[in-house]
């Protein structure tokens, strides 16, 4: 009996080549295992090995590990055995520090850590008013549009890329309800209770929904 194997396409940039090189990386957790095969010439790269190295925790879209010296990027889950086994535990989600908390920055990152929040990626932007505009655009008919647009560039903000267990809702909980004085009655450790102002000032966004999450891409890929 095989057991269970968990199947992966990793990238490696190989700077001698300069190119990228597309592994199928195959990892069984019965024998703490890993198999390489080149994608391009389907030839095994790394045959069936023992590595103590690595985990199956490590193995998530976003991550990298590094094997033999190589540093492996986990790119997309390459069959549906392991999507669906995996990409239902860990979740990524948005979080922006607004312009109103950005001086308390050391403490912000020492409470995600803590709340078991891993950094995938971090960005200091000030967000110009389209691009502010374009972010918030389902907001655009509501009466607070203007002041919220005005609030969120006036000064930079931070833009994160959080994973975890249940991330969007987690952190959604972490920061509390909208409104700060809500926030100080209903929630009163959450981060909008201890360092928001008001409705607009309000310390922090959170996505609220997986699908929301993956506007992630609006500022690590489109904002430069
Ligand atoms: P949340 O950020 O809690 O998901 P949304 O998505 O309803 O809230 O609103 C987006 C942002 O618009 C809020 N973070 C807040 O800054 C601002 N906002 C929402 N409702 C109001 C309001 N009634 N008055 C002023 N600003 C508001």
């Amino acid at each position: 009996m095989e057991g269970e194997r968990y199947a992966f396409l990793v990238e490696w940039y190989d700077s001698l080549a300069g190119i990228v090189r597309r592994y199928n990386f195959l990892f069984y957790p019965k024998d703490n295992s890993v198999e390489m095969i080149d994608v391009k010439n389907k030839r095994i790269f790394l045959k069936r090995t023992k590595e103590e190295s690595i985990r199956l925790d490590q193995c998530y879209i976003g991550s990298s590990v590094n094997l033999h010296g190589r540093q492996l990027k986990f790119v997309e889950y390459s069959d549906t055995f392991t999507k669906i086994k995996l990409s239902m535990a860990k979740e990524k989600t948005l979080a922006i520090f607004k312009p109103d908390i950005m001086k308390k920055m050391p403490l912000l990152l020492e409470i995600l850590c803590t709340e078991g929040f891993q950094i995938c990626d971090m960005k200091t932007v000030v967000l110009s008013k389209s691009a502010a505009e374009g972010f918030y655009r389902e907001h655009s008919a509501k009466p607070f549009f203007r002041t919220l647009i005005s609030f969120m560039t006036e000064g930079p903000i931070m833009a994160l890329s959080l994973l975890a267990d249940n991330a969007v809702s987690r952190w959604r909980a972490l920061i509390g309800p909208t409104n700060s004085a809500d926030a100080r009655s209903q929630a009163p450790d959450s981060l909008r209770a201890r360092f928001g102002t008001d409705q607009t000032r309000n310390a922090c966004h959170g996505s609220d929904s997986v699908a929301s999450a993956e506007r992630v891409e609006y500022f690590f890929k489109i904002l430069q």
